[in-house]
């Protein structure tokens, strides 16, 4: 099984923890000198960057949290000026405050890197044929392993997300070997493929890189069955850097961590102490290498633990466990992310609705749908159908401005909605 960088993808732990303090000594002092939002928080923590001597002493820095991220909108979290930053990537909401990152020269490189080693860890090499079906866009999806796929010398078809049939047909005619995208897109693909009568025995597909959302065990081996391809699970998340911060090799033994360039803990998420090795908890990063928007103790809110100990495959870099769940009330519809609150403040907006709703989630033909049940407002009086019409438009439209993405949309009773509890609140039905 080939290595794409032996040196660091296997090097011993005491050299790889003299390169990690090294490393993170240098961002320490790069943040607190350049980003005045870690300056203050540092002054209020009463640390310095010199308290930093060892790697157990990144328990004495501040944490990060996406609302730090969101409050420094759009540049303030930058730890260079602007004409250093040669990319900038952004999350997917549209009116509510997004995220914002920023990337110099060196970190896409780095990056590139990055997403090479996790191809290079599923079997991916140069004669491969790369069907990348991640958005291309803001997203950090379809970049981020676009130019990794470039830096291994596979032939990168940038085909993007959406089009499923005519992605069907490259698949065909291009001879792709590999599918790079989330998992729901993949068993939806498999569906038209059925639908169109199109045989996976009769594509060259051998391998895909899976990512941006949960994979759970059944999806994987409908996935492997249905395309008739080994599927690795790939872990990254914008604010960090975006996919390429772990993955999977070909034993599928945990998402290989690229320690050389983001150094993982896992904390409990209420007492926010760092946990040891194996215990379950919530997954915070913190950036090694990265110039234009360096991150100190990112809260992922991802749950997972650490795996330590050789793999078989001969990389000797920490490993996370396969991430299922998180802290927060956050799911994922058709790779994006989205917020209960963010839904619950629309609504608020909209007179003639209560912010009384549920969230169903299901997979009808292979692809994921979302509906929202709303409550109707007791003054709002359905005489005529189309006001009924013109009122679910209207919270599709809103809806689909802010997440990005379209829900169906129910319109129910006044008063049946209102004492509905949190757990019930999003119901995810996609079985698998
Ligand atoms: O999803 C970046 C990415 C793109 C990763 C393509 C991998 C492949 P965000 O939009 O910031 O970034 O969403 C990050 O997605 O906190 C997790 O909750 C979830 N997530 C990403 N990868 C996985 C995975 C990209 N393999 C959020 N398993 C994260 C489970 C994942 N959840």
């Amino acid at each position: 099984m080939p290595i794409w960088n032996r040196k660091y993808e296997t090097m011993e732990r005491s050299e790889m923890e003299q390169l990690q303090l090294e490393l993170l000594q240098a961002t320490v002092n790069r943040a607190y000198r350049n980003v005045p939002f870690y300056h203050k928080k540092f002054e209020r923590l009463s640390v310095a960057p010199e308290d930093v001597l060892s790697l157990s002493d990144i328990q004495k820095l501040p944490f990060t949290t996406k609302d730090d991220l969101r409050d420094g909108y759009p540049y303030e979290m930058f730890a260079v000026p602007l004409r250093e930053i040669v990319r900038i990537h952004s999350s997917s909401s549209a009116t509510a405050k997004p995220i914002v990152v920023g990337y110099t020269r060196n970190d896409l490189k780095h990056w590139a890197e990055q997403t090479a080693r996790v191809l290079s860890a599923a079997g991916v090499a140069k004669d491969d044929v790369v069907q990348i079906a991640f958005d291309y866009g803001l997203y950090t999806g379809g970049f981020g392993m676009h130019y990794g796929a470039e830096r291994l010398g596979a032939s990168v078809i940038p085909v993007s997300s959406g089009n499923t049939e005519r992605q069907v047909q490259i698949m065909q005619d291009f001879r792709s070997t590999t599918l790079v995208s989330t998992p729901g897109f993949a068993l939806y693909l498999a569906e038209v493929m059925s639908k169109l009568g199109v045989s996976a025995a009769g594509l060259w597909l051998r391998v895909g890189l899976f990512g941006g959302e949960p994979m759970a065990d059944k999806t994987r081996s409908e996935i492997e069955s249905k395309l008739n391809i080994v599927a690795t699970d790939n872990y990254g998340i914008s604010a960090v850097m975006g996919p390429g911060i772990a993955g999977e090799c070909e034993l599928r033994d945990g998402l290989h961590v690229n320690e050389d360039h983001f150094f993982v803990e896992v904390i409990d998420p209420d007492t926010l102490q760092t946990l040891n090795d194996g215990e379950e908890g919530e997954l915070v990063i913190t950036t090694l290498t990265k110039e234009g928007l360096p991150m100190l103790r990112y809260r992922t809110r991802d749950v997972t633990r650490i795996i330590r100990g050789k793999c078989k495959c001969g990389r000797t870099t920490a490993r996370i466990a396969p991430v299922r769940r998180r802290t927060d009330d956050m799911f994922i519809v058709r790779g994006v992310n989205i917020y209960p609150g963010e839904i619950e403040a629309i609504l608020h907006d909209i007179e003639q609705v209560k912010p009384h709703y549920q969230i169903i989630i299901a997979r009808e033909a292979g692809l994921e749908q979302m509906t929202l049940k709303v409550e109707l407002s007791g003054d709002f009086i359905a005489d005529q159908m189309h006001r009924l019409v013109e009122l679910e438009e209207l919270i599709k439209h809103r809806v689909h401005a802010v997440v990005g993405l379209t829900p169906q949309i129910k319109l129910v009773e006044p008063k049946t909605l209102q004492s509905i509890d949190s757990a019930q609140r999003v119901l995810d039905n996609r079985e698998i």
